[in-house]
This record gives C-alpha cells, structure tokens and sequence, in this order.
C-alpha cells in the first residue's frame, strides 16, 4: 500500500512536489515491483485528498524523468530499474583535508607580491564606464562569444594602442588574443607552438607555468640567471626552441634586462625557424628609477616574440583579463586550429576596460599608483634598512610591486616562516620559486611585495619580519 503524506501547511514544498518526491523515493527503493501499476489519478488524489491536477504534474514529472511509463487508456506503470546504492541525505562529509579554510586575515600583514590595492582603486569611476557599456553596447552583450574567439575586435583595438604607447609593442588588434589569465594563454599558446617543442624557462622563476607545462612536456628545461637575466649560455647548453622570460622585472628575482641581452635573445631565436621566445611582461606598468623599458617584442623583426600581458597587477587580480600578441605564422596557426574555442573573458568585463582605457581613466589610475607604489617602496627600504642595517641587501627594486631581500640570519627558513605565520605576517621565501633544484647554501631571501602594504602599517610589519627573523 502507497504510504504517501501530504504536510500542506507545514512546508513550503509544492503538494505535487511531495506526491513526486516520495514516490520517487519508493520507486528508487524498490517498493513497487517492475511494471507494476501505480494508482489512476482520480484513485490517489482521493485517498490524499488532494486536487487531481497535483497528481497529474507529479505523475508528469516522474514520466518526464523516466521513472515511469504510461500506457494510453489503462494508466501508469513503474519502470524497471536496476539496484544502485541510494544516498537520500544532502551531500557526503567532505573528508578534512578537502575543507577550504576560511580564515580571516584580521590584524594579519602582507608582504605578497600576488595583488593589487584594492583601498585605491577607483571603483567609482570604473563603475561609471560599466554602466556606460551596458547602456551603448547591448548588441554585444548579447552576440554568441564564438562570434568572437579572441576577444571584442574594439577592446582588442584599444589595448593594442595603449601597448603601442606604452610599451612600444608593434601589433594589429587582429594579433592579439584575450585570456582570463596567463596560464590559460600559454596552455593555448602550446597547441600553437611547433608540436615537439622543448621549453626553457629562468630558474628560479614562473612556478606556476613551469607547472603548468611540466605536465605536457617532460622535457621542460631550466636556464639560471646571470646578472642580466637568463644567460645565453645556459640557453645554448639546454638547446630550447622555446624560452620563457621575464625581461622587464625577472620573476621574482627583479632583474631588469639590458639591451644588450636583448638583442642577443632575439638574435638566438632568430637562428632557427622553430624558436620562439614568451616575453611575459606582467607588471612593466611600474618602473621607479626611469621610464618603463620597451617590451622585447618591440625589438623583434624577426616575429619570433609573443608578448603576454596582464591587467592582473595594473588593475585588479580578480578582474582576469590578460592578453597575448601572436606573431602572425601562430596567428595562422589560431585561425585553423583554434578559433572553435570560445573566449574565456566576460564580455562585460571586457568592455568596462575598453570604456575605462579610451576614457583615459586608465592612464590617470597608472599615473595615480606609480606614485602610491613608489611612495610604499621608498618607505618599505628606507625602513628595512633602519631596522636590518648591513645584515640586508635588496635586489630588484627598481621595477614592479616587489623585490627581493636576503638576511644574514642562524634561524633556519622552517622556523623563520612558523613565527612569520604566528605574527601573521604573509611572507614568501625565494627557495620556492626555484624549478630544477635549491641552491644549496642561500642566505633567507624573501620575496616582499608591497602592493598592499599601506604606508602606515610599514613599520609593524617590518617589526614583525624582524620578530621572525631573529
Ligand atoms: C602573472 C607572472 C610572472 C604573469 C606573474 C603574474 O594569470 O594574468 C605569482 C606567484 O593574472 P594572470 O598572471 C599574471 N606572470 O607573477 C602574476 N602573479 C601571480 C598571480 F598573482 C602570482 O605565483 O607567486
């Protein structure tokens, strides 16, 4: 006998919601016999005392799903199912270790080089240049994305004047490729790239592209870093097709890569028609000592440079829009192979940065942060030199959102990162940034980002790396 109840007032569940849920519930276990008849509709909406159309829609809806079938002019019957092992509770605990923490970073300092500052962004004005977006571009907004595999044909028109002016790199809109990040252009790159490519990249470097293309190619090699960036030698006696640098602000190391590097990169790459080099230019927007240097790709007559940039550090990380520039034999190789994908970046988003760029907004924040960033990164070494003296030394601190320091300090790098975590103060330690292997014996070195570290709260954090160093 059918054991269905009814609860009306009790919950908010639709009655024909109950009817199909238990019924369901005794299909799944098995209380009714394969093709055994259920009851007519008028039957069990009477012996529930409910209205034959709620009967109707939970008898539909168990059709729709297959749990049952109807046959005209003599009703419905339970299909036949196989035994499956039933779970009717929510979801299965989560095993411990699965469980993300949500900890809040109250009183906590940070020292990550990852953001930006969000306390000055302009959130007014980029508003503003949404709303303008969403009033003047609606056709878009509603065009089907594969219309556009790479991105708005406009916003890559914008971004490719704003790379034009500043950092002198030579491209048509047609060349660039938008991404909602870097790790997903170059996983798009090397579909692209010649398909026994051996990659190099600077040790120590990128880790989470070097992890990224270690799992697609085991030859993945290593170049380490002279005091000009990735050096041409190393390069050589690893024999790459493709090299994936940093030259504007090495990854973390900070160093800046001189001309003469440059052309010597450019000339090497140009010796064989399968090299390639990545230049990944993520935070060139921020240079202290001089105007920003030209890109690589701007050098390049060859076509052998895809330049990748982002908007991860100039804006927002959580805005995820960066960008490639193909030379065109790989924009070729997009156009047949690649233009099935669809564009990773929201289109709203997408415009919002072409409004906020053409509207000069953008330039205006650079402007803005170049001053706030230089400002935290006066004070940051003015202040770790007070407190560290000749026990300290700087690298790479005329570029970017970050530099590295080293520390002559007995505590070993385990305990120095325990009583950082303790003085909850987020902090990174160069050794995990090295690819192929450590070196074996290197003071503590830190990478000390500052792009959210406001003035005020320079001092305490400096105390607090002192606290964990020593
Ligand atoms: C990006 C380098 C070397 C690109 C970077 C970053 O995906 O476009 C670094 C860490 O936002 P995307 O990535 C930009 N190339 O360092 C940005 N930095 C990373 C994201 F915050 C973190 O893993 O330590």
């Amino acid at each position: 006998m059918l054991s269905i109840q009814i609860q009306p007032n009790k919950t908010k569940d639709y009655i024909y919601r109950q009817i199909y849920k238990q019924l369901k519930r005794e299909i799944l276990l098995h209380h009714f016999l394969p093709h055994e008849k259920l009851p007519s509709k008028r039957e069990l909406s009477k012996s529930l005392n409910v209205s034959i159309n709620s009967v109707n829609s939970a008898y539909q809806q168990l059709l729709a799903e297959g749990y049952i079938y109807a046959i005209e002019r003599s009703g419905f019957y339970v299909e036949k199912l196989d035994t499956i092992p039933l779970s009717f509770s929510k979801a299965k605990p989560l095993d411990s270790e699965l469980v993300e923490s949500q900890e809040s970073k109250k009183n906590g300092i940070s020292f990550s080089h990852m953001s930006a500052d969000r306390s000055v962004f302009p959130f007014d004005s980029w508003l503003s240049c949404e709303h303008k977006a969403l009033k003047s571009r609606r056709t878009e907004l509603n065009d089907d994305s594969t219309r556009y595999p790479q991105g708005i044909y406009s916003v890559r028109r914008t971004i490719a004047r704003l790379l034009s002016i500043t950092r002198g790199v030579k491209c048509f809109p047609e060349q660039i490729v938008l991404g909602s990040g870097t790790q997903i252009l170059v996983t798009l790159l090397s579909h692209l790239l010649p398909k026994s490519s051996t990659f190099a990249m600077e040790d120590p470097g990128y880790t989470r592209i070097y992890r990224l293309l270690k799992a697609k190619h085991a030859d993945l090699k290593t170049i380490q870093l002279d005091d000009k960036g990735a050096s041409i030698e190393a390069i050589k006696r690893a024999n790459p097709n493709v090299v994936y640098v940093t030259p504007s602000h090495q990854f973390p190391t900070g160093i800046l890569m001189p001309v003469s590097r440059r052309i010597q990169l450019l000339n090497w790459a140009a010796e064989a028609d399968n090299r390639y080099i990545i230049e990944d230019d993520y935070d060139s927007e921020f240079k202290y000592k001089s105007d920003t240097i030209p890109s690589l790709q701007g050098l390049d007559s060859f076509d052998k440079v895809i330049y990748m940039g982002t908007f991860s550090k100039s804006l927002l990380p959580g805005l995820r829009i960066s960008y490639m520039v193909l030379p065109q034999q790989l924009l070729k190789k997009f156009r047949e192979h690649a233009s099935f994908l669809m564009q990773t970046c929201n289109v709203m988003a997408q415009l919002t940065l072409q409004e906020f760029i053409d509207s000069g907004e953008y330039q205006k924040h650079i402007k803005h942060m170049k001053k706030v960033y230089s400002e935290r990164r006066v004070q940051l070494i003015r202040e770790l030199k007070r407190r560290f003296g000749e026990s300290m030394t700087i690298h790479g601190a005329n570029a970017g959102l970050h530099f590295i320091a080293s520390f002559q300090t007995d505590k070993p790098i385990d305990q120095i990162m325990e009583r950082a975590e303790h003085e909850k103060l987020e902090l990174y330690c160069l050794k995990d940034y090295y690819l192929s292997e450590e070196p074996a014996s290197q003071k503590p070195t830190f990478i000390l980002g500052f792009a959210n570290l406001p003035v005020e709260k320079i001092e305490e954090g400096v105390n607090r790396l002192y606290r964990a160093l020593y």
